[in-house]
C-alpha cells in the first residue's frame, strides 16, 4: 500500500505542474482530493489490511493529503498571477491614462445662506430647532391666535391636505412646538425649514420657499432687543454699507408687529426686485403675543418674547445681486456653479 501511496502523490505533483490554466484545477482537485478522489478511495481500503498497519498508514495518507492540499494552493496563486500576466500583457489597456474627471459638486446657494444665517445667530445663542413641515390648521394657525375664518388668514395662500392638516405657511408654528419643550426655561432659538404658499411666481415670491423663524423669551426681552439683534444679523450678513428699515405692521401672533426691510442692491436706482422701490422686505417680526405665549405654557405676566420670520432665498438675493427668485429652483447649472 506504501508504494500505492508514493505512486499517488508523485502522479499528483506531476500532473499538478503539468496544468497550463486555472480552468484545469477543479478537475484535478477532484481526482485526487475530491470525496471521490484516490485518497479518499486509499482511506476506504485502509480496513482492508491487518489491524495494526491502519494507523500508521492512515497517518501516512493523511500527510500526503496535506501536502497535495498545499501544493494546490500554491499552483492556484501561481496560475492565477500568470493568467493576469497574460491578461494584461494582450489586453491594450494602458493603465498609465489618466481617468475621466469626475467634478465634485457643492452645496446649494439656499443651503449655502442658511448655514451662513445659523452661524450669525450662534454668535449671539440662539440655537437650532426644527419642527414639522406638514402642519395641522391648529398649530399653523388656532394657537398662532388666527381662529378659524379670520379674516387675517387671507395673509397666507394655504395649500390644504385635507380640512385639519396644511402644508405649513410659515415657520411660526415651530414657535408653540419650541415653547412647550423648553417650558419652563427661557428660549433662544432659530427654527429653519420650508414652507409652502399658495401664490403666484413672480421674480420675489415662490410657491416653496425657506424662512427661519427666531424666538426669545425671557424676563424683560423688550422690543428694542429685536432691534438689536435684527441690526446685528444685517450688518454681519451684509456688511455694514446696507441699511435696515422698521414698518409698523401686523401679524395677529404679535402685538405690535413690524415688517423689516433692507436696503436693496440697485442702490435705490430701482429694479423689478424691489418693484422700484429700492427696498426689499426681508422679515416680519414682533413681540410675542400674550394668547400665544400661554398657548405655549408661559405666563404672559411674568415672561414676554420676541419672534422673527424671515426668507431665506431673499436675503440671498440680495447679498448675491440676482434679480429673480425662480432661478433658485430651476435646477440650471449655469446658474448654481456661480455660486
Ligand atoms: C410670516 O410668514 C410671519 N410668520 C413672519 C413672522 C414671524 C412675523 C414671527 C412675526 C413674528 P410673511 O408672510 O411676511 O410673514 O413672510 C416672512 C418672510 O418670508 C418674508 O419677509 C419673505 O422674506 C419670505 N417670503 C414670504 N413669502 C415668500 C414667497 N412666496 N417666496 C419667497 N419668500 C417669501
Amino acid at each position: 500500500m506504501l508504494e500505492q501511496i508514493n505512486n499517488l502523490r508523485e502522479r499528483g505533483q506531476n500532473e499538478l505542474n503539468a496544468l497550463t490554466g486555472t480552468d484545469q484545477l477543479p478537475e484535478w482537485y477532484h481526482r485526487y482530493l475530491g470525496r471521490k478522489g484516490d485518497l479518499t478511495s486509499l482511506l476506504r481500503q485502509l480496513k482492508t489490511l491487518p489491524a495494526e498497519e491502519r494507523p500508521e498508514m492512515g497517518k501516512v495518507i493523511n500527510k500526503v493529503k496535506q501536502e497535495l492540499q498545499k501544493l494546490f494552493e500554491s499552483r492556484q496563486q501561481t496560475l492565477r498571477e500568470s493568467k493576469l500576466d497574460l491578461q494584461l500583457e494582450i489586453d491594450d489597456l494602458d493603465v498609465s491614462l489618466p481617468g475621466r474627471p469626475c467634478t465634485p459638486g457643492h452645496l446649494h446657494l439656499t443651503t449655502q445662506t442658511l448655514r451662513r444665517i445659523y452661524q450669525i445667530f450662534r454668535e449671539m445663542g440662539f440655537q437650532v430647532y426644527e419642527a414639522p413641515e406638514v402642519e395641522s390648521d391648529e398649530f399653523n394657525f388656532q394657537l398662532l391666535n388666527i381662529p378659524q375664518y379670520h379674516p387675517s388668514r387671507d395673509m397666507w395662500d394655504t395649500f390644504w391636505v385635507n380640512d385639519k392638516v396644511v402644508l405649513r405657511t410659515h415657520t411660526s408654528p415651530g414657535q408653540i412646538w419650541a415653547m412647550r419643550e423648553y417650558f419652563p426655561e427661557p428660549i433662544r432659538v432659530i427654527l429653519p425649514g420650508k414652507c409652502y404658499r399658495y401664490e403666484q411666481i413672480t421674480p420675489r415670491s415662490e410657491h416653496q420657499f425657506y424662512q427661519v423663524e427666531g424666538l426669545a423669551i425671557g424676563k424683560n426681552i423688550r422690543l428694542t432687543d429685536l432691534i438689536g439683534v435684527m441690526g446685528e444679523f444685517a450688518h454681519k450678513m451684509y456688511g455694514e454699507e446696507r441699511k435696515i428699515r422698521i414698518r409698523g405692521s401686523y401679524f395677529p401672533f404679535t402685538e405690535p408687529s413690524i415688517e423689516i426691510d433692507m436696503s436693496c442692491s440697485c442702490e435705490n436706482k430701482g429694479c423689478r426686485l424691489c418693484k422700484n422701490t429700492g427696498w426689499l422686505e426681508v422679515a416680519g417680526a414682533g413681540m410675542v403675543h400674550p394668547v400665544v405665549l400661554s398657548n405655549g405654557g408661559y405666563d404672559p405676566e411674568e415672561w414676554t418674547g420676541f419672534a422673527f420670520g424671515m426668507g431665506v432665498e431673499r436675503p440671498a438675493l440680495l447679498k448675491h445681486n440676482i434679480d429673480d427668485i425662480r432661478y433658485f429652483y430651476n435646477n440650471d447649472l449655469r446658474f448654481l456653479h456661480q455660486f
